[in-house]
């Protein structure tokens, strides 16, 4: 039996590299050379075409390589087996020194600064202290707590917005539609971090936007899809909305005639905020076959009816 790796974005070699290493006692290929489909026990996952599940009649568990499990909840032919998701592993921090860079972006004038060399502008900016700069994140997960912890510990005041209840003994955490407004209204960077799901799907659209204080920014480290893109576009036109620094697009890579690519005031990078650390996954991964083969359950279930 082997365990197959396959992945649309990552470099399969380090990754393939990382996944033997971890798991010395099994065999595991790249999806290119597994030449019996049906010998294969557990895959290792990134954006895999739909009808990749075919053949592999003997799949007992999926592996998402990514924290993300979108794209294997997406695809119509998913088997009915246990799906695990990467719990951190070494993303996390990632995405919060992205998070950090874009808060001081806007807020430190760096963003600002460098359109002021381009007419060499010697001018300093108003700023105010870390303390009254406000950042609220939309999912407060693994993820977004470290989000949370980073920018706390840099003296920034943070707020945290959940679809259901949940206690935060160091910041505040609204919860549900009826408390969005009252957790937007109050933000100078809004950070989205939310799992993509049915429920999350476009749950940026204009009335968040237009909730905001006029020019907050907008980070999206969570998925394209969780934003209505011509509700974002309409924001910025209007100037309700001061900057977005977007990581991630509804369509990826994003082509190059879109509107987003040449806005003055949209950043985008190509969805890198939080690349999969090979040895780290690798290591995760191997726990979860470990725990599998002795009748235990992986770290990162996915729960299908919930979306991640
Ligand atoms: C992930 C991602 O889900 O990189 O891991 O988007």
């Amino acid at each position: 039996m082997s365990i197959a790796f396959y992945s649309s974005d990552d470099n399969p070699v380090a990754a393939l590299r990382a996944l033997q290493k971890a798991l010395p006692d099994h065999e595991v290929l790249d999806w290119q050379q597994v030449t019996k489909p049906a010998d294969v026990e557990y895959a290792v996952l990134w954006g895999v075409p739909d009808n990749f599940f075919n053949r592999l009649t003997a799949i007992r568990a999926i592996f998402s390589w990514g924290a993300g499990v979108d794209h294997l909840l997406n695809n119509s032919n998913l088997p009915d087996v246990p799906v695990y998701r990467l719990i951190d592993a070494g993303m996390a921090d990632k995405i919060a020194d992205y998070v950090l860079y874009g808060v001081m972006g806007r807020h430190r004038n760096f963003n600002a600064y460098a359109r002021q060399q381009t007419k060499a502008l010697w001018q300093p900016l108003a700023e105010s202290s870390n303390a009254d700069y406000r950042v609220g994140i939309m999912g407060m997960g693994v993820i977004g707590s470290r989000i949370a912890t980073r920018l706390t510990t840099s003296g920034y005041s943070v707020a945290g917005w959940k679809r259901t209840p949940t206690e935060s003994p160091s910041i505040q955490i609204y919860h549900g539609h009826r408390q969005l407004e009252a957790f937007l209204e109050q933000l100078d960077t809004l950070v989205c971090v939310l799992p993509m799901t049915e429920q999350t799907r476009h749950l940026v659209d204009h009335r968040v936007f237009d909730s905001l204080p006029v020019a907050a920014q907008f980070i999206n480290v969570g998925r394209g899809d969780h934003v209505v893109e011509s509700d974002l576009l309409a924001a910025l036109d209007s100037g309700h909305l001061s900057h977005a620094l977007l990581d991630v697009c509804a369509a990826e890579p994003l082509p190059a005639e879109h509107q987003l690519w040449h806005h003055p005031r949209v950043t985008i990078t190509p969805h890198i905020a939080g690349p999969t650390q090979e040895q780290l996954s690798a290591q995760q991964v191997a726990e979860g076959v470990q725990r599998l083969s002795i009748g235990g359950v992986p770290e990162g279930l996915v729960d299908r009816s919930r979306g991640y």
